[in-house]
């Protein structure tokens, strides 16, 4: 279910957490992509590069807004090592098409060239369990309640939505209204991850 699409933008725990938080995504994961080794590891990662696959929901979040999201969460305009380059990997050529008409109308806002790679995709390599929802292992109290093992906490919607909270992304009305099985404590927790986080001003202190 949903449509999916890949990005690179230098360390992929940020970028999951980013994602992560937007209405119309439903889960996250992290992974390797875009080289041509058949077993990347973190520590043996090659040609490829760190990446966020996004699976989102068509009618709600279009390519275009998560386009927008991306160019502007990092800097598409520096040629970084090749494990943190800035790159989209699309899934058929009508996302390409998409990617390529939105670098054209904004590239004028840039002051250099855009050096993102996009690729078409072709294999994306789960990373370690460590890195998937990074940001919400270490909130170990929360992660606990929701009662996943690895392979869920890759897969669920719930945990996707939680591990932006910890980052500090996403806003209160997300947290108010959505339903997450965790106790009130840790919604607490989270309200304050949130209240750090980039949406300050919505908290009203
Ligand atoms: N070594 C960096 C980035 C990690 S990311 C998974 C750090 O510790 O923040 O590349």
């Amino acid at each position: 279910m949903g449509s999916r699409i890949g990005f690179g933008m230098q360390c992929f725990w940020g970028a999951e957490a980013i994602f992560g938080s937007l209405d119309g995504v439903y889960t996250t994961r992290v992974g390797y992509a875009g080289g041509s080794t058949p077993t990347p590891t973190y520590k043996n990662l090659a040609d490829h590069i760190e990446t966020v696959e996004v699976v989102f929901d068509e009618s709600r979040l279009t390519l275009n807004s998560l386009l927008d999201t991306f160019f502007k969460s990092h800097d598409p305009t520096t040629k970084y090592k090749r494990q943190y380059i800035s790159a989209i990997f699309y899934y058929d050529e009508e996302q390409r098409k998409t990617i390529n008409n939105w670098i054209e109308q904004h590239s004028f806002n840039f002051s250099k060239p855009i050096v993102t790679e996009i690729i078409k995709n072709e294999h994306f390599h789960n990373a370690e369990n460590y890195h998937q929802k990074y940001h919400l292992r270490k909130h170990n109290d929360i992660l606990s309640e929701l009662k996943l093992n690895d392979e869920q906490i890759i897969t669920s919607s719930i945990a996707t939505r939680l591990n932006a909270f910890c980052a500090g992304f996403g806003s209160l009305k997300q947290l108010k209204e959505g339903n997450f099985n965790i106790s009130p404590k840790s919604k607490k927790e989270l309200l304050t991850l949130i209240c750090e986080g980039p949406n300050l001003s919505e908290c009203g202190i």
